[in-house]
């Protein structure tokens, strides 16, 4: 089964930037309803393939006793690294992708900032993650409430590898952003939500990307292939959002005041919360 809001991008449209308004349009209100949007053909392929080669080099490929120290553990064979920021990722056709911001602006507000930047890499035999959400609701004694508001933060995530039933995706709950109730919420038992029961499974290609509120329920499947299966993700948020649960151990952007000084003006608000090192 494949997501309920999902948006092709193809090369046509890419003349005429008037053409894609709707497509804008149709990708943030499905958003807003599912908690989960595809979008495919968001970026060129051969950048994307560059950031892999990059991210393999630099990063999955160092001492493990090292990914251990510097990198969070978010499951057995599992890490989340932070990136620096600095080419090749730091890439405005990455960061404010023309088929990508206008969706963001609609959803989080043209003020949007990025809030933190990494990979998380499933090595090879990393089993399913444990089902999760990214962040306690905003307001806990508003219960019910919180599903009600529109989006504060979410992950867009970008696999470097095209992700198959061996590499392993991302299991996502659909609407699980917007449960109003504990019945809701209680709709599936632990064993069912372990099998993954009522979860829809993104399976991108490289150049695709999907997008996840931050309140939705998901877990990293198994990758049983021998590569690993490193996605990027960059977290948008209202400007006025801190994430303060997920950055105890690692800086949420990495960037030294050179990188941060070459970022094109009409950019530089989206990486307000950075602060640039030497
Ligand atoms: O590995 C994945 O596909 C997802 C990882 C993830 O969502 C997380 O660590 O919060």
């Amino acid at each position: 089964m494949t997501l309920q809001a999902r948006i092709r991008y193809g090369a046509s449209a890419d003349s005429d930037p008037t053409e894609l308004e709707p497509l804008f349009d149709r990708a943030a209100h499905g958003f807003r309803v599912h908690g989960a949007l595809q979008l495919d053909g968001c970026f060129d392929p051969a950048r994307v393939a560059a950031l892999r080669e990059a991210f393999l080099h630099d990063y999955a490929s160092r001492d493990r006793a090292e990914i251990e120290q510097s990198c969070l553990k978010v499951g057995h064979e599992r890490f989340m690294f932070s990136l620096r920021l600095e080419p090749p990722f730091m890439d405005p056709e990455l960061y404010a992708n023309p088929r990508l911001l206008p969706v963001l602006h609609r959803l989080l507000g043209d003020d949007c900032v990025i809030q933190s930047f990494g990979a998380v890499c499933a090595y090879p035999g990393a089993p399913a993650q444990h089902v999760h959400r990214d962040h306690p609701p905003l307001f806990a004694e508003a219960g019910g409430l919180n599903a009600f508001f529109p989006p504060y933060a979410l992950h867009v995530v970008v696999p470097l590898v095209d992700l198959t039933e061996s590499t392993g995706t991302t299991a996502l709950w659909e609407g699980s952003h917007r449960i109003r109730s504990s019945r809701e919420e209680n709709r599936y038992s632990r064993r069912q939500l372990d099998a993954f029961e009522g979860a829809v499974m993104p399976w991108p290609k490289v150049g695709d990307c999907y997008l996840m509120d931050f309140r939705l329920r998901h877990a990293g499947t198994a990758n049983s292939s021998t590569i690993p299966r490193p996605i990027l993700y960059l977290v948008y948020s209202r400007r006025w959002f801190q994430d303060r649960k997920n950055y105890e151990l690692q800086e949420p952007l990495m960037i030294e005041r050179d990188e941060y000084e070459r970022i094109p003006e009409p950019y530089r608000h989206l990486f307000e919360n950075a602060r640039p090192s030497h």
